[in-house]
This record gives C-alpha cells, structure tokens and sequence, in this order.
C-alpha cells in the first residue's frame, strides 16, 4: 500500500510516491519521486476547501448522500459481513487507455484500440479485489468525442450507471490524458469540461489525474520534454490546475501492473467521498439536459449547428462568387468565340478575294500565251476582246 505524508497533498492522504516503472525508459526507478511537490499557497487553498456535505450543497438534503466504504446492500441478518464495495468512474478522451489500465487491474477481456468496433461505446463495470479486500468496480466510460454516439447520450448512460442503485455510487474518478498529446484538443478541453461538471469543485479531491503513455516515449525523446509538459498541464489553470489547486491527485500510468495499483490506492484509501454534482442535480429531479454537463453540451452542440450553418453559408456565398465568376468566364468565351468567327470569315474573305485576283491573273497569262501562239503561227486575224 502507498504510504502519504501530509506535507505533500492537499487532500491530506497523499504523498510521495516512489516510482518503481522501469528504468529503461527513464521514468521512475528508485530514486525518482512523482509527482512534484506542490506549492504551499495550493496545499493551502486546496485544505481550505469544503469538506463536508452541508458546506459543499446548496440543498439541505445533500447530507444523506455522501458515499462510504460501507457496503450499501449488506445482509441485514446478525452475524453477516460482507466485502465492501466500492465503484470508481474512469473517464477521459476516446484512446487514452481508460479500457487498458481497467484491463491491467482486473485482468478481465476488456476491449481496447481506437476502431469504431473495438472502443467503449457503453459503460460497463468491471469488478476486481484490490489487496484491502475491497471489491472495486472500475466503471470503463466512452469518451465525450465519440462518433457512434451523441455526447448526450454518453451523458445519459454514466448518468443512468452511476444512480442505478444495484450500483455503489463512485467514490472517485480516475480522469486519464495521454502525455504523448503535445496540445489539448477540441476533444480533450470537452472531455475535461465534461470532467468538472461531472464531479463538481467539492469532488475533485476524490479525482485522480492520469497521464498514459509514459512507457511508449521512445528512449531517444529525452524525458524532460514530457515532465515539463506534465508540469505544465498540472499547473495551468488553463489545463489541469485548478482541478490539482482544489486537491485532485496527478499519478502517471507507466503501462504496468504496480503504477495502474497506486492509482486506485489513492481512492481505496478514501474512506468517504461526496456524491458527485451530476447525481445531486438529478435527485433535485433535473432532466439531463438540464445538468451543469448537459447544458455544456447544449452549448455545445449549439456552438457546433452555428459554426456548421455559418460554414454552409460560406459554401453558399463561394458557391455564388464561383457562379458569377463562370457566367462572366462564360460571356468572355462567347465574346472571344464572336470576335474569333469573325476574323476568320475575314480572312476567309480577304483569302477569297486573294485566290480570286490570283485565278484571273492565271487566265490572264493563259490568254495572253495562247494568242501570242496563234500571232505566231501566222495568225492575223482580230481577236474579240482587247486582253
Ligand atoms: N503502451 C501503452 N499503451 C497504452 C497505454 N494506454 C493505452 N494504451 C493503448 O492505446 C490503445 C487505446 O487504449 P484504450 O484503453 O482502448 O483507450 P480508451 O478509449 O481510453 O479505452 C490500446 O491499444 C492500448 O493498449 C499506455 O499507458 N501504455
Ligand atoms: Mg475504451
């Protein structure tokens, strides 16, 4: 199990931990430590935050809804105990490795790879049991860029997944970004946005941030490149800082047993977690749509249908340029065409007049040769034309 120093993180559980990926790759080995030490003002900022359910609802109700270790759906009867149980949402962009590193902790046939057949396009629980004897159900999310299925209806299905009550409702969400992305995409920022209003600012101390990959970074990149860029996704506020300012907790995923372990060790060793924002909303009887996540995709959507109308409308007004340009090429053409016919005939003509001339001079000089034959042969009468 991870031992935590209180120093370190801000949710008080966390702490150094030792990597133990292999060397050959330049990650972790004995003497690395990951993640950094974060400053002082976020370890502040993130104890400061609301830590029980009355200071973290609006409603009043919200008390009764925190998630513990105890097993909901226990045998009533005396004497019975039971393993307990808990569920953990893994979310994140379609290829990030959400199904790899379920596959690696529970060593199920979990299906990976980006193809339309192969991805996630429903959640689904996978169930193992972690070294405290718990019963972790790692509950495999789509991403919100899906092309099968509309991100409101990804929506709808974690929804309906995490209120289904023969589920344990999340005690944390393992959020997983590819560190071999050098930008955020359009994809990434919804998947993140997606993240937040899932879970809510009083959650994301239950959030663990995972950057994948780390092991396919070919030996010859040096690793310093990619630990500036975790770095930097954990510390910008454009990125991942402010969820780390309010206590969620990095960990790399090396694409090994051991680091795919203390990820989850970081929210096993919760002993309580707030429910999450979407679950409130809806038990406040709000439609999905109506959802902090479901109005961002609303939004979204919305934003998508203007950029496309605006891109048909430019279609259009290019479609309209291109028509006139032809009718004007066109009428061009015609003219050229007119004026190209007419020389012609006037070369016709003037060819004409030209091979006239030169007949008559032809007959001219035959004339001319004839009679001079006949003068000559003694003829000495009056020819009838004076040529
Ligand atoms: N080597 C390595 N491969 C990974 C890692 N994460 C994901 N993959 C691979 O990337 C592909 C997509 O991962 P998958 O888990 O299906 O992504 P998902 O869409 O987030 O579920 C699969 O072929 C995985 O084996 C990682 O950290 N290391
Ligand atoms: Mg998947």
């Amino acid at each position: 199990m991870v031992q935590y120093t209180h120093q370190t993180w801000p949710d008080g559980s966390g702490g150094h931990i030792v990597n133990v990926a292999p060397r050959e790759h330049g990650i972790g080995g004995a003497q690395s430590t990951y993640p950094p030490q974060l400053p002082a003002h976020t370890a502040q900022r993130a104890r400061s935050m609301p830590s029980t359910p009355s200071e973290i609802l609006e409603s009043s109700t919200a008390g009764s809804s925190w998630v513990s270790d105890v097993p909901r759906n226990s045998p009533q009867e005396e004497g019975w105990t039971t393993r307990p149980k808990i569920s953990i949402l893994v979310m994140g962009g379609t290829g990030v490795g959400k199904s790899a590193l379920i596959a690696k902790l529970t060593g199920s046939p979990v299906k990976l790879g980006h193809t339309l057949q192969s991805c996630t396009t429903q959640c689904k629980g996978w169930n193992y049991i972690h070294e405290s004897n718990t019963t972790v159900t790692l509950i495999d999310t789509p991403g919100f860029d899906d092309t099968v299925r509309p991100d409101m209806e990804i929506l709808a299905s974690i929804a309906s997944y995490i209120r289904d009550p023969r589920h344990a409702p999340p005690v944390g969400v393992i959020y997983m970004h590819r560190i071999t992305d050098k930008k955020m995409t359009g994809a990434s920022r919804m998947n993140l946005e997606m993240l937040r209003a899932v879970c809510g600012e009083h959650y994301f101390q239950n959030v663990v941030l995972v950057t994948s990959m780390w092991d396919t970074i070919p030996a010859a990149r040096p690793l310093s490149e990619f630990e500036a860029r975790e770095a930097e996704l954990m510390a910008s506020t454009e990125f991942l800082g402010d969820l780390v300012d309010k206590g969620a907790n990095p960990r790399r995923y090396l694409g090994d047993g051991p680091s795919a372990t203390q990820i989850v060790d970081v929210l096993c060793n919760k002993h309580q977690a707030p429910p999450l924002k979407i679950t409130l909303e809806l038990s406040r009887s709000m439609q999905i749509e109506d959802t902090t996540a479901g109005r961002i995709l609303t939004a979204e959507l919305r934003k998508r249908e203007k950029k496309r109308l605006h891109e048909i409308e430019e279609e259009r007004e290019e479609e309209r340029m291109l028509r006139a340009e032809l009718a004007e090429t066109e009428a061009k053409v015609r003219d050229n065409e007119r004026r190209l016919r007419a020389e012609i005939e006037r070369e016709r003509r003037a060819r004409k007049r030209q091979e006239d001339a030169e007949e008559l001079q032809e007959h001219r000089g035959r004339n001319f040769a004839i009679k001079a034959a006949m003068i000559a042969a003694g003829w000495t009468g009056h020819f009838g034309d004076r040529r």
